[in-house]
């Protein structure tokens, strides 16, 4: 019985310490269902810290709800990684030290784990670049989003729209300190400002806090009429402008931000106490 019993375990014991000390190197397996289609992808991907491999795919990008958001186009992506979370404090005095920078002011709420922020888009590359990663396009960063859901919203069920599923955005804790501001009403996060980093559950593919806690940059350039000409496959951007497209809501931001389909821009030079990013990568 002993015997049997060794047959029958002890390769797969074999194989999983093999795997564990590097021997044998394990492959990630991202499974996606698509809820419009019942279809299932699996993609192999080598796993990379931190990091979450997003399978490509094709998606309705835009909605109708604002002009800069129109027309609704189809756009396929390729599969690239994403940072599981924003760019935390810590990750980014490790990138001022290794490049002898200066760290940005962060606000007196924030802490190691928080999403730093007062970075301008040119460090915020820089800071890619050096961990040898590149910023998210604006495509990647709805496709990661909302690729998976039938809407523009990020809820996966529009019954549960204004609870949980929202993050950290501005809500009924904002008015704490700011009175008549525009906040979520009967919702509360618990933050007034920025939260640490994946407080809230993780969206489909992984990724923490896309909706909320700080605004990011993106790499593109920001164009209101973009979405007129932009290439169905891996769009860009403009090849030049002003500003620098931003996504997502923020601890101080509700309202049309709670659209996976908002747009938002600043100019590359601005720094914010609610402005962060995030990193991606190709496979
Ligand atoms: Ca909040
Ligand atoms: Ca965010």
């Amino acid at each position: 019985m002993i015997s049997y019993v060794k047959r029958l375990f002890f390769p797969p014991l074999i194989l999983l310490f093999l795997g564990a000390c590097g021997v044998i190197p394990f492959h990630k397996t991202v499974v996606v269902k698509k809820e419009t289609k019942k279809e299932v992808h699996k993609v192999t991907a080598p796993p990379v810290d931190g990091m979450v491999f997003i399978p490509g795919g094709t998606f309705k990008m835009g909605s109708t709800r604002k002009a800069n958001e129109a027309p609704v186009h189809t756009v396929t992506v390729k599969g690239f990684y994403l940072d599981e979370t924003e760019v935390t404090v810590a990750e980014y005095e490790r990138f001022c030290r290794a490049t002898k920078r200066r760290m940005p002011q962060q606000p007196e709420w924030s802490d190691d784990n928080h999403p730093v922020v007062n970075v301008d888009w040119k460090h915020a590359r820089a800071f890619a670049h050096w961990a040898g990663k590149r910023l998210p396009t604006e495509a990647e960063w709805e496709y990661a989003a909302r690729s998976t859901m039938p809407g523009t919203g990020y809820a996966p069920n529009p019954k549960t729209r204004y609870k949980m599923s929202y993050g950290n955005i501005a809500d009924e804790s904002l008015l704490q300190i700011k009175l008549r501001f525009p906040i979520k009403q009967r919702y509360d996060d618990g933050y007034i400002h920025s939260a640490p980093v994946a407080s809230f559950p993780a969206n489909i593919f992984g990724v923490y806090d896309l909706e909320g806690n700080v605004l990011e940059w993106c790499a593109d350039w920001y164009s209101a009429s973009y979405y007129k000409t932009s290439p169905p496959k891996n769009p860009r951007g403009p090849a030049k402008g002003n500003y620098k497209v931003i996504r997502g809501a923020s601890w101080n931001r509700s309202g049309a931000y709670l659209r996976s389909t908002f747009r938002s821009w600043y100019p590359p030079a601005c720094a914010f106490n609610f402005l962060g990013f995030r990193c991606a990568k190709d496979l």
